[in-house]
């Protein structure tokens, strides 16, 4: 091919996505001088805090550390109304931080991209929307969330309920959803399924929830914001955000207890979690809490708390996870939602005891019962991590499929890049500090990353970046060297290790050595010209103005 039959370059960088990692990705790279364009399948920006729009939506990852703090006039000119904020207040934050930081120019909302695809000789990405049109660049950032994909419910006759259909994960935005009066069904009991059940119990006729497995509940830190707090965040935004990076969480931490369990005697251990329940630490209520024998002491505690909230001896046994340890699997943060169950019109079935059978045109049978409903809400959760990724045709060198180099579960370096996948990014993907950290802390930290690595092969002839393949394998070993030391994270069902999907491959997907330890990792690639990857060189292209 001669040098004028070359591909056109229509833009240096891809951003797909806008959510948090997306609109920051769009404005540190334009920042950075390159041309850019965003896609996303939403009309706005917003990402999960789009989608999840269900009633009671919250984070449950306090404010002083679950946002942004890359631009100073974002932190000093927003004021959140609440410590755990609601989705609606974090939509209007990021529609917010869009419009000061000028992204929204530079993305295309309504518009799914369906493939990217590496033209090998040339060093370039061909990104394909579902609408049939290409783009080229030399970048690609794949922003897509690590719970972007609902799980498509896998109970006979889903499809055949007549009544009102509604999924946590897509929440209709066309009309308000008035359950007032109505018989409604929630299936699921996860984060979703915690916050929206009290919500929907405050107005329906009756709710009856059917759990499959009981998830540990403990208190919320929502509540005003303290004055004093945000003004020391206002005061060195960009302090903040180093003093971030350097914590094991991503996340500001308010409360530790003060002894190691092993310190202990019985009474003080009691008095410690006692102490730490009420500081809202209970998670941290010892330095050594990630120990088995420490954890199993705060998984007991919170078990007998939780039990003693609500009034009905069944129900509290089966509200009550016995079958995993606290962290085993994401732990759902609510005042509400044990306390819903006290309440005549809201019945728990245990979905161990009684399974659904089928779901009917009115409603859902289970080996016992027929609960004749108006309504069912699935909060049945995401094809997490990989979901996201495959429902992308992504195509790497030599024709490989993401999706071949994942059949066995996903593998990447330091969570970011695929071995064989030149220049394309995934941030909060797998193998990243991802959901066990604050996902607003590594969006930054990440297209830090991302966006850094971009600039130096800018500098090393348009070069392409790859990870070795056997610092791929090296990684792989190091996620899951950590997760043997995380109580329950291998012998837990959850979505972490794939196993909410029946044929997913049992992989465990986050990285829990630490924050600053992974922040550390990236910067030593930065510093020392990127020891663990491969530099490919293709020839000099044109490039075109955005
Ligand atoms: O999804 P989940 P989620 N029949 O997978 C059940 C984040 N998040 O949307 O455990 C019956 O946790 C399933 O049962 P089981 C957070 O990271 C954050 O609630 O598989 N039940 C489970 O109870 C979270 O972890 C926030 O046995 C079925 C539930 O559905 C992640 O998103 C708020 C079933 C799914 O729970 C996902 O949470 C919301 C079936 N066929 C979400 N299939 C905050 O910041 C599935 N289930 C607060």
């Amino acid at each position: 091919m001669s040098a004028l039959e070359k591909t056109q370059v229509d833009y240096d960088v891809i951003v797909v996505g806008a959510g948090f990692a997306g609109i920051y990705a769009v404005w540190k790279a334009k920042q950075s001088g390159f041309t850019v364009r965003g896609f996303e399948a939403a009309p706005e920006v917003g990402g999960t805090w789009y989608w999840n729009s269900y009633p009671g939506a919250r984070c449950d990852v306090s404010t002083y550390s679950y946002a942004y703090f890359f631009d100073p006039e974002i932190v000093r000119e927003w004021d959140w109304s609440n410590v755990c904020a609601d989705q609606t207040e974090i939509l209007r934050y990021l529609r917010f931080a869009a419009d000061k930081c000028k992204v929204n120019e530079s993305i295309t909302f309504n518009t799914k991209v369906r493939a990217a695809k590496y033209l090998e000789s040339e060093g370039l990405w061909r990104v394909t929307t579902s609408s049939g049109q290409e783009y080229v660049s030399r970048y690609v950032i794949m922003a897509i969330g690590a719970l972007s994909t609902p799980k498509t419910p896998d109970i006979p006759g889903a499809t055949d309920f007549a009544g009102l259909k509604l999924f946590t994960s897509d929440w209709p935005k066309d009309r308000k959803v008035d359950l007032a009066g109505l018989r409604v069904g929630v299936i699921g009991t996860g984060s979703s399924g915690v916050q929206v059940i009290p919500e929907v119990a405050k107005v329906a006729k009756t709710v009856h929830v059917f759990q499959r497995t009981a998830n540990f509940v403990i208190p919320s830190e929502a509540g005003p914001v303290n004055p004093e707090q945000v003004s020391s965040l206002r005061a060195e935004p960009s302090q903040v955000r180093k003093d971030l990076r350097a914590t094991f969480g991503g996340n500001q931490v308010f409360g530790i207890g003060e002894h190691r369990f092993s310190e202990l005697d019985e009474r003080g251990r009691q008095d410690a979690l006692q102490r730490a329940w009420e500081g809202k630490y209970i998670a941290l209520a010892f330095r050594d809490a990630h120990l088995v024998e420490a954890n199993a002491a705060i998984s007991e505690f919170i078990r007998q708390k939780m039990a003693s909230v609500v009034t009905d001896p069944w129900t509290a046994k089966q509200l009550v996870p016995w079958d995993h340890p606290y962290g085993g699997k994401r732990p759902c943060r609510s005042d509400q939602y044990l306390q819903a169950f006290n309440s005549p019109h809201v019945r728990l079935l245990s979905l161990k005891e009684t399974p659904i059978v089928k779901i009917e045109t009115d409603g859902i049978q289970t080996s016992t019962e027929k609960f004749e409903l108006d309504a069912i809400i699935y909060a049945t959760g995401f094809d997490a991590i990989t979901g996201a990724v495959f429902a992308l045709d992504i195509e790497g060198l030599q024709g490989k499929k993401i999706r071949e180099s994942w059949k066995d579960g996903p593998v990447n370096y330091l969570g970011t890049m695929v071995h064989g996948f030149p220049n394309i990014f995934f941030p909060s993907s797998a193998m990243s500090p991802s959901v066990l950290s604050n996902m607003a802390t590594l969006a930054e930290q990440q297209i830090d990353f991302i966006v850094d690595s971009m600039l130096w092969l800018e500098e090393h002839d348009h070069g392409k970046l790859h990870p070795k393949a056997e610092a791929q394998e090296f990684w792989q070993k190091e996620v899951l060297r950590y997760a043997h030391r995380r109580p329950g994270a291998l012998t837990t069902n959850s979505w972490y290790n794939g196993a909410n999907l029946p044929n997913k491959p049992r992989v465990f997907m986050i990285y829990c050595g630490g924050f600053n330890k992974y922040h550390e990792l990236c910067l030593s690639e930065l510093r020392n010209d990127f020891p663990n990857y491969e530099l490919l060189q293709t020839p000099e292209l044109s490039l075109s103005a955005d």
